[in-house]
């Protein structure tokens, strides 16, 4: 069986030449961009069966895309194209030290990507894996795309452990229907939710992890990520909600349910949080794009080894600090046993 299936729209990004303001770049290096085929990227790179489901146009650009996915060891084989609508890409710049991207352009409204309603996607594929992993970048395509995650967010028997990445993309939510505020309700329809601290309060207005877990109480395991501050996950057994309806074995690839209750079906009440604070490694970032999943895909990746929280949450700072020292989305992981090396160094170690 597959590991982790992640849905969402892949696009084909174009990297500056050189720094500078998008007028002045005179020309672009082609990558693949797309959070959540990043996530089954990085996870297959480390050695799990993860699948990518996604709608590409039939275009070239949408064959590279599939290409390129499929080679990092991606099952692509749940990948709709779209006879009409074009592949998405977007455009990026740098800045002079080459530290951060200032600059996005996005060319993917009425990309086939956000064509993806409840009528189109293949359910019996999203719903194989172990874990389904999705992200509130979606939810700002179309509203198509909203309905399609409130489809796959909402309780039902025997759903695979639903992961969300909250993705807030700002420029995304620019005169659509809807607003920012969705992505509180889907995740809190979640089992394993990833926050950025910064992203908590320019979406929803909600400051500090604490306040966060307060409004978002019913996922298993809430990451609350703090950029170089580390993380602080928040971890439960069984609370109400959604969640309760979910069949038991996907509990065990969130270890916080199997470990307290044995399975979902065995408590009622809710078992308290246990909060842990990872602080992450210090690096020199070179392009932050992309770290966000390379740490989902690190902390899925030990969630679905059944490693303890500190750990999982130590994964995803690594493949973060992979990919955060290059340009681009993607990066080779470290070999599993030489992350579990860095891992189990002492505390002093990890600051
Ligand atoms: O997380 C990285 C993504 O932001 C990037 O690959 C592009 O998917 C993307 C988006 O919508 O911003």
């Amino acid at each position: 069986t597959t590991d982790v299936v992640c849905l969402g729209e892949s696009m084909v990004t174009f990297l500056p030449s050189q720094p500078g303001r998008l007028a002045d770049v005179p020309s672009f290096g082609r990558g693949i961009g797309g959070a959540e085929s990043n996530v089954a990227c990085a996870l297959a790179a480390a050695g799990h069966r993860a699948a990518w489901v996604g709608r590409v146009g039939a275009d070239g650009f949408g064959d590279h895309l599939v290409e390129t996915i499929a080679s990092y060891g991606v099952d692509t084989s749940a990948v709709r194209r779209d006879p009409v609508r074009p592949t998405g890409i977007y455009f990026r710049t740098a800045t002079d030290r080459g530290t951060d991207t200032h600059e996005v352009a996005y060319y993917r409204a009425g990309s086939a990507a956000s064509a993806m309603s409840p009528a189109n996607v293949p359910y019996e594929e999203l719903f194989a894996g172990r874990v389904l992993h999705l992200s509130g970048i979606t939810a700002a395509l179309s509203g198509d795309c909203l309905a399609l995650l409130r489809e796959l967010t909402a309780a039902r028997p025997g759903r695979p452990l639903v992961s969300f990445d909250v993705n807030h993309r700002p420029h995304l939510w620019r005169g659509g229907d809807a607003d920012a505020s969705v992505l509180l309700e889907l995740a809190r329809r979640c089992d394993l939710v990833f926050v950025g601290e910064d992203e908590a309060e320019e979406a929803w207005g909600i400051v500090g992890a604490e306040a966060i877990r307060a409004a978002v109480p019913e996922p298993a395991v809430l990451v609350v990520k703090r950029g170089s501050a580390g993380a602080t996950v928040f971890a439960s057994g069984l609370r109400p909600g959604p969640r309760s309806s979910i069949a038991g074995g996907a509990g065990d690839a969130a270890g916080a349910r199997s470990s307290n209750t044995g399975g979902a079906e065995d408590a009622e009440a809710a078992s308290p949080d246990t909060v842990t604070h990872v602080p992450a490694l210090r690096v020199d970032v070179v392009a932050a794009v992309g770290a966000g999943d390379a740490f989902a895909a690190g902390f899925l990746s030990a969630t679905l080894r059944g490693l303890p929280v500190r750990d999982r949450a130590r994964h995803g700072h690594l493949m973060a600090a992979a990919v955060l020292t290059v340009p681009g989305d993607l990066t080779d992981p470290p070999a599993r046993d030489h992350a579990d090396r860095l891992v189990a160094l002492d505390d002093d170690a990890w600051g």
